[in-house]
């Protein structure tokens, strides 16, 4: 299997495991990694997800070897097939989506890791926008991604020089949440992932598809979705928990419903 999945209390784990290619996508993995995404949006015991890399990559992006030889894969099959229902199912999963960027995450790799709800990145961990050094463009939704997480001019600057950015560079210019030390990553990326968990997971998708909208809407738009969005929100038993809690002065538990 290129992708292993393992379910650690709510939270399912996904990991690219292609280590000796650095987890490069083939079609075998970009459909199971599809499938996992399909499962943990289904199975209601799944409240998060954490997608991470085995191995010293994160993802090296598209297998080079399918698009060349005798009999490449077409790239229009790759992306209307592969990447762009992964993003598309990560954006609308109704669960929160954490990356653990272990290490390099180039091409679409890179772009995978930056539309999860919340990325995260090891010391090691290193983003190249790699399309332009190879004549391509970014896809799987870095253009759209990028000038949004660091505006239009580092965008630009990212997708047209395709230079190898670091972590902490990442995480200064607000490519990614927070960077870890190699030593504490893992462990560190598990326990938010799992604090997302223990969240109100309904309310959590809420707000997940109000920012999905806020990049298209304009101010009167968004706010008449609020007003929906909060509306199922304060349906949910676990609003009434969370408040109950509060006025009782105790930690609220929260089941996800
Ligand atoms: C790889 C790859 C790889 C195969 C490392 N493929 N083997 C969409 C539409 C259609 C077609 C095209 O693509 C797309 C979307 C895209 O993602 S385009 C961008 C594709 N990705 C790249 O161009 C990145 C290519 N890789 C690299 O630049 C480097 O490998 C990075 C910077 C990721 C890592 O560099 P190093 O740390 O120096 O490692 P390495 O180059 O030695 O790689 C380790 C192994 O992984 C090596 O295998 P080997 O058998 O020689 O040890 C590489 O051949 C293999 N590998 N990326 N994309």
């Amino acid at each position: 299997m290129f992708i292993e999945k393992e379910l650690r209390g709510g939270l399912m784990i996904i990991r690219l495991n292609r280590p000796e290619k650095f987890n490069a996508f083939n079609r075998d993995m970009a459909l199971q990694l599809q499938e996992a995404l399909q499962q943990a949006d289904k199975d209601v015991a799944v409240r998060g997800v954490m997608i991470t890399g085995n191995g010293k990559a994160f993802s090296a992006g598209q297998d080079l070897g399918e698009v060349t030889g005798n009999n490449p894969m077409p790239f229009t099959k790759i992306l209307k097939e592969h990447y762009n229902p992964i993003i598309t199912l990560i954006r609308n999963l109704q669960k929160p989506v954490v990356a653990a960027v272990n290490g390099v995450a180039a091409g679409a790799g890179a772009n995978i890791a930056l539309c999860c709800d919340i990325v995260l990145a090891s010391s090691n961990a290193s983003f190249i926008q790699a399309f332009s050094k190879i004549g391509l463009i970014p896809d799987s939704g870095g253009t759209f991604f990028l000038p949004r997480l660091v505006g239009f001019q580092r965008a630009s600057a990212l997708a047209l020089l395709g230079d190898k950015l670091n972590a902490e560079d990442a995480e200064r210019m607000g490519l990614i949440y927070r960077v870890y030390d190699a030593a504490i990553f893992e462990k560190e990326a598990e326990l938010l992932a799992q604090r997302l968990c223990a969240m109100p997971t309904r309310a959590l998708a809420l707000a997940k598809q109000a920012l999905n909208n806020s990049a298209v809407n304009n101010l009167e738009q968004q706010l008449i979705l609020e007003d929906e969005l909060q509306l199922m929100a304060s349906q949910t038993s676990d609003y009434r928990e969370g408040v109950n809690a509060f006025l009782e002065k105790r930690e609220p538990v929260f089941t996800g419903q």
